[in-house]
């Protein structure tokens, strides 16, 4: 038998997206490093669809129909390369490695002009949705040449997660890194998303004092509206799970130090590269670093802070009303900051990304998939040159209507000592964006004091500097 399709590194993903091309009628060629994995999985599954189990690389290479296309679900980084290079010398020119981890896209940048000297085509696609998602449907957010699309294309799309109106969440995103790219920003997107949602859960219970358990219920209702999300459907399980060997809510017993793996930190070291105001991508890495300073915060412990104020029943329940709407305005900015910096990599290597269409395979499948995503996708179907998500009207009105709110909610974090260093950015990168004049002139003036870095001026075209240590007359530079 010759396999459609083939996937080597059998670990949770490899394995779920194995079974999945099978429990859709493909032929799966399987292969792992350790050969227990591969066979675990034929005997584990085998009875799902056809697999054809191979222990070595000659074999899987041998088992795969031709042009073959062969799925690498390694560990990213070395492992990657290895496996590469493993495989591509038993490859022919038309055959295509796709590599469904998380690499950054440099990396696949790089690979892919290698592999392309070889006549082989290079798919680096982000996969997001976890080992669930793998198995049921990803998200999938495939770069690599348009050729390759149209070969791995239908296949993608039958194993992807299908958006409400039944479209698969997956699209060709563009040329080389593409792909890993628009993954690496899902995730930035998706460490703003969890941050916000944090800041909203500690006001709820130190300012309104709610229980977790309420500010479960709290959420279960937000979800039923516009921020009708899967993360916000698994706070929501989370708030309300209670510990079984305590009996404390969970959130109590699990140590308030957040790990992270490296996607969010990429998103903001090339926002920096790109000059991509991030501001609340950051903040949510930046929040989750602090929290793991285990012997920073101990030592901090007793730094002043404000009273704590308890509010009435009734003014916690429209303090929670106001909550709704400043997680909502920040998480509209978190999407907007996101979008930018996919629009400024796009523009960087000449991709030609369509934001609608990542707005769209966003919808399912992975981890942000949100009900607004629909929106978002709407805004730039509409107008593919919209200079922000804060330009579309739609958006604009939603904001203005929740500015209010969303500033009170920001005053009473400060009041109280809540750190919300989402809400602050996404409210500062808002305020910035709509400033008519920023100390941006003030900050030119300083530059050319010191340094003589020159200026221009809003009244006439051209580069100045001021004779600072002299008469303070003004030259051209
Ligand atoms: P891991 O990231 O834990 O990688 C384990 C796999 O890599 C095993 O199959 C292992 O083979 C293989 N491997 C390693 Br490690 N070094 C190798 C080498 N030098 N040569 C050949 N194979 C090697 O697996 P995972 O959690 O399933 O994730 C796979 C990819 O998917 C990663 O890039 C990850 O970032 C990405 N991803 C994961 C998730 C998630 O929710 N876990 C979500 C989205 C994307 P062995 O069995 O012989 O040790």
């Amino acid at each position: 038998t010759s396999a459609q399709i083939g996937v080597t590194g059998l670990a949770v993903m490899g394995r779920n997206l194995a079974r999945n091309f099978a429990r859709n009628g493909y032929t799966v060629a399987v292969h792992n490093r350790t050969v227990s994995r591969t066979k675990a999985l034929v005997e584990e599954f085998g009875q799902e669809g056809d697999f054809v189990a191979a222990e070595t690389a000659e074999e899987f290479v041998a088992a795969l129909e031709r042009p073959r296309r062969l799925v690498v679900m390694v560990k990213a980084g070395e492992p990657t390369d290895a496996v590469i290079q493993e495989f591509a010398p038993l490859l022919e020119p038309g055959d295509m490695i796709i590599d469904g981890g998380n690499a950054h896209f440099a990396d696949t940048r790089r690979r892919e002009r290698e592999l392309r000297e070889r006549g082989i085509h290079f798919v680096g696609a982000g996969i997001s949705g976890g080992e669930e998602g793998a198995l049921h449907g990803p998200s999938i957010m495939p770069g690599g040449s348009v050729e390759s699309y149209r070969s791995l294309g239908p296949m993608l799309e039958k194993i992807s997660a299908k958006a409400a109106d039944g479209a698969p969440c997956v699209t060709h995103v563009g040329p080389d890194g593409a792909g890993h790219f628009v993954k690496m920003v899902h995730n930035g997107i998706e460490y703003a998303d969890m941050q916000l949602i944090g800041e909203a859960y500690q006001l709820l219970r130190d300012v309104a004092g709610y229980s977790p358990a309420q500010i479960a219920d709290i959420f279960r209702t937000w979800n039923t509206g516009r921020l009708d999300s899967y993360l916000i459907e698994i706070t929501a399980e989370v708030l309300s799970h209670v510990d079984a060997a305590t009996g404390k809510p969970f959130v109590d017993v699990v140590v308030d130090q957040a790990e992270q793996k490296g996607t969010g930190r990429w998103t903001v070291q090339i926002a920096l590269d790109l000059g991509v105001p991030v501001s609340g991508i950051a903040e949510a890495v930046f929040a989750r670093s602090l929290s793991g300073h285990a012997a920073l915060r101990a030592a901090s412990r007793d730094l002043a802070g404000p009273k704590p104020s308890a509010l009435s029943e009734s003014e916690a329940a429209a303090f929670a009303d106001r909550v709704e709407q400043a997680l909502y305005a920040s998480k509209i900015v978190s999407y907007t900051q996101g979008f930018h910096e996919i629009a400024a990599g796009s523009e960087e290597y000449g991709w030609d990304i369509d934001l609608g269409a990542v707005a769209s395979i966003w919808r399912g499948g992975c981890i942000i998939r949100a009900a607004f995503l629909d929106r978002i996708r709407a805004a730039y179907d509409a107008r593919p040159d919209l200079p922000s998500l804060l330009s579309d009207e739609t958006f604009a009105r939603e904001i203005a209507d929740a500015q209010d709110d969303w500033r009170e909610v920001q005053i009473a974090a400060v009041r109280q000592g809540v750190p919300t260093p989402g809400f602050a950015a996404a409210l500062a990168y808002y305020d910035g964006l709509r400033s008519p004049r920023l100390p941006a002139a003030l900050t030119q003036g300083q530059r050319d004091f010191f340094g003589a870095h020159t200026y221009r001026r809003v009244d006439r075209e051209g580069a100045f500097h001021t004779l600072w240590g002299g008469d303070r007359g003004e030259v051209t530079a």
